[in-house]
């Protein structure tokens, strides 16, 4: 049956959540979002479409007889199907959503109790729109990669970090050390690991002390800037901004810290918050957890595109996205780097959607007459110093090594990221600061022009790296070659 013969199925509640005609979705009034959609058995894809946008906006299981003439204006709309692939878009009036700019509250309808719905056996919310009068609502990042560029004097390569491993047990003066050899050997950007917070064997003010005379000595040593990224996810808002207060008093040079969070695990309250008292300090968002919402496996969740457009509209400076199957995460291109674009530049095509984050040119009158006629009921323009979104970096890690650099860039097809490599460079034959040399030999190589191996005949920590990681690979793929033999 076609989309319009499924109207005829549909029962009085469904039919306020269906308008297979909405005229220009976009007129400004609505967030718009494409689901990939499985009913469960006994409903067709707009019954089950229709009481996902129920659920996910003012609805319930049965029609309410406490319903207003206003509040079936604030109903999510199903505005369009496509039979073929199961996809569903819906399209949601965003004055719903708390304000000023709450990511926390969008999610929880549009991808909260909609993914516990029996009504449904797949779920997914693969892409979103924001509209430019929602945009204007929302604090995009502040202190951006640019203004790192700046302060480290880094340009046209991406930042070449390191996470300190092994992930958890040095304690703070070890820690440090690692950090020292690193930057020495001429890292830009060191981060805590993901969980490294306040552990006894490692207490976080004297890690943050010894990261400081670390730091110190570095870049005395090698006379330049150097930057750490500190996990200040905590059990509680007033720990965190404890332990952002503690970086911010330890002397630490501006520019020369950052702020991480597990935002997965914290929440998205914990990510605004950073951006809002924070504005001065690149927030970088770990996504650890991300797996479960968004492996391509997954049936039901959403895309790392969504989360990383979230991440960028929420205000993060940077956030992990993927190393396109290159590394040791599930990722494929279609996915990591579609996203990654989508957070890095003013506009960019995602899996359904063109999303525009650039202000809104007065000589464009297209997006000038779609901002007046913004039904949305705000003056988007009320004052034009509404600049539009600014970029969110892309940090690349998990699994890459010194010879996975060029391969990673040509897929990105740009260098303004951040990666960090952390068994990459601490697994080196010779230790962190051969593992450091070694990666910024493969960056030279890669800005050169020249191949790796070429390059690593006269540079012996890439040489080393080179045999190392390539070894470890063939091993990797040899077993599984044989593994594959035998099934
Ligand atoms: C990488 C890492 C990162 C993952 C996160 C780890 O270490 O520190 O947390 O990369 O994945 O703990 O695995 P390695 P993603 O460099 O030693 O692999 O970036 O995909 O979110
Ligand atoms: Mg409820
Ligand atoms: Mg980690």
């Amino acid at each position: 049956m076609e989309g319009k013969q499924l109207l005829k199925t549909l029962n009085e509640k469904e039919k306020a959540y269906v308008n297979l005609n909405l005229k220009n979705p976009k007129n400004g009034e609505y967030l718009l979002t494409v689901f990939h959609l499985i009913p469960a058995r006994g409903l067709n894809i707009l019954q089950a479409a229709a009481e996902v946008a129920a659920e996910s906006s003012t609805g319930t299981t049965f029609k309410v007889k406490t319903e207003t003439p206003f509040s079936r204006e604030m109903n999510a709309l199903v505005y369009k199907l496509d039979l073929k692939r199961n996809l569903v878009w819906i399209a949601y009036p965003w004055r719903l959503f708390d304000r000023p700019g709450n990511v926390q509250n969008i999610l929880t309808y549009i991808v909260g109790n909609v993914l516990g719905m029996s009504q449904i056996k797949a779920l997914k919310l693969l892409d979103v729109w924001f509209p430019p009068a929602m945009l204007e609502q929302y604090d995009g990042p502040s202190y951006t990669i640019d203004d790192m560029r700046k302060y480290l004097g880094v340009y046209g390569r991406p930042i070449l970090g390191t996470i300190i491993k092994p992930k958890m047990g040095l304690t703070s003066a070890e820690y440090a050390e690692v950090c020292y050899d690193f930057w020495v050997g001429g890292g830009d950007f060191v981060k805590n690991d993901e969980p490294q917070a306040n552990q006894d064997f490692c207490p976080y003010e004297k890690m943050v002390k010894h990261v400081k005379k670390a730091m110190d000595k570095a870049v005395k040593e090698t006379g330049r800037k150097k930057v750490h990224s500190f996990n200040v996810s905590s059990p509680d808002f007033d720990t965190m901004i404890k332990r952002c207060e503690l970086i911010r008093s330890a002397g630490f040079e501006p520019g020369s810290y950052a702020f991480l969070i597990d935002g997965i695990t914290a929440g998205w309250m914990a990510v605004q918050t950073l951006r809002r008292r924070y504005p001065d300090v690149f927030i970088h968002f770990h996504r650890a957890g991300h797996g479960g919402f968004t492996r391509p496996e997954n049936p039901i969740g959403f895309s790392v595109l969504v989360l990383s457009k979230f991440a960028r509209l929420a205000g993060a400076s940077g956030i992990h996205t993927g190393t396109a199957g290159i590394g040791k995460m599930k990722g494929k291109p279609e996915e990591d780097i579609v996203a990654a674009h989508n957070i890095q530049y003013f506009s960019a095509t995602g899996h359904f959607f063109e999303q525009s984050w650039g202000k809104i040119p007065e000589k464009d009158s297209d997006a000038v007459k779609l901002a007046s006629e913004d039904l949305a009921h705000h003056t988007i323009l009320e004052d034009d110093e509404w600049r539009g979104v600014k970029k969110c970096c892309p940090i690349i890690s998990g699994g890459l090594n010194p010879t996975l650099l060029k391969p990673f860039i040509e897929v990105m097809g740009n260098v303004d990221f951040i990666t960090t490599m952390g068994a990459g460079v601490h697994a080196h034959p010779h230790g962190t600061r051969s593992g450091a040399k070694a990666l910024i030999q493969a960056c030279e190589a890669y800005q050169k022009g020249i191949d790796i191996n070429e390059y690593a005949s006269d540079h012996k920590e890439l040489y080393e790296a080179i045999k190392f990681f390539s070894k470890k690979k063939k091993s990797k793929e040899l077993k599984q070659a044989v593994k594959s033999e035998r099934s």
